[in-house]
C-alpha cells in the first residue's frame, strides 16, 4: 500500500498509525507546491483533489481524507475500537473535531493571511485546544491506549510549535506531545519523513 505524503503534513497522522501497528507503507513524497511526486508524476492524475494523505491501495484504487484514511489504517493495525462500540464513535468524534475544528483553522497561518486574520486563527485554535486540554484526562484521547486521533493531534501540536501557537499554558497537551514523541511508531515516522 502506498502513502502519498508531505513531510510533517497531516499525512503524517496516517503514517504514525501504520508505523505504530507495524504496517509497512510504500512512501511517496509529494511536493504540495508543484503537485508532483518525487519521481515527477503529476499528483492531480493520481488524486484529482491534489492533497495528502492519499492511500494507493493494492487494487489500484485510492482512498483520501483523514476522516477515512485514519480509521482505515487503524482497522488494519488494530488501534481503532471495534465496530458498533461507543468507543469507536467517540474515536470518530475526535477525528472529526481535529479535522474540522483544529486542522482547518490553520489555513490563515499556512497561507500567510493578514496579521489580524492570523491572530484570530490562533485565538480560535487555542480555544479548541483548551477544550481538548479539559477532556484529556488520561494519557491519550481515548484514555489509556493509543488510537488514530492521537496521531492526528500530535501532528497539530507540531504545527503549533512551527506556527507560533503557544501551548505552554496547556500542561496536559504539553505532556501528551512529549509522550507521543517518545513512541516508537512516531520516531519511525519522523525519521522516514526526514524530520
Ligand atoms: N480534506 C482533506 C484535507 C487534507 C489537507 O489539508 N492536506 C494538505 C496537507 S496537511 C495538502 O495536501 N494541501 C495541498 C493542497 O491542498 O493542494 C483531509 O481532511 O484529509
Amino acid at each position: 500500500m502506498k502513502l502519498y505524503y508531505s513531510p510533517g503534513a497531516c499525512s503524517m497522522a496516517g503514517h504514525i498509525v501504520a508505523a505504530e501497528g507495524g504496517l509497512a507503507l510504500d512512501l511517496v513524497k509529494v511536493d504540495l507546491k508543484t503537485h508532483k511526486t518525487e519521481t515527477g508524476e503529476g499528483f492531480y492524475a493520481i488524486n484529482p483533489k491534489g492533497y495528502v494523505p492519499t492511500l494507493g491501495l493494492d487494487d489500484g484504487s485510492i482512498l483520501a481524507e483523514n476522516a477515512a484514511v485514519l480509521p482505515f489504517l487503524g482497522d488494519k493495525t488494530g488501534s481503532m475500537p471495534k465496530s458498533g462500540s461507543m468507543e469507536r464513535y467517540h474515536t470518530m468524534e475526535w477525528i472529526g473535531f481535529i479535522n474540522s475544528e483544529l486542522h482547518k483553522s490553520f489555513a490563515p497561518l499556512f497561507h500567510g493571511a493578514p496579521d489580524d486574520q492570523q491572530a484570530k486563527a490562533k485565538e480560535k485554535i487555542l480555544g479548541r485546544l483548551n477544550l481538548t486540554e479539559d477532556k484529556l484526562t488520561g494519557d491519550y484521547l481515548m484514555g489509556g491506549s493509543f488510537t488514530p486521533p492521537d496521531a492526528y493531534l500530535y501532528v497539530i501540536l507540531r504545527w503549533c510549535e512551527k506556527m507560533g501557537v503557544n501551548i505552554s499554558g496547556l500542561p496536559r497537551l504539553t505532556a501528551f506531545k512529549a509522550r507521543m514523541a517518545a513512541r516508537a511508531g512516531v520516531q519511525k515516522a519522523l525519521k522516514e519523513e526526514g524530520l
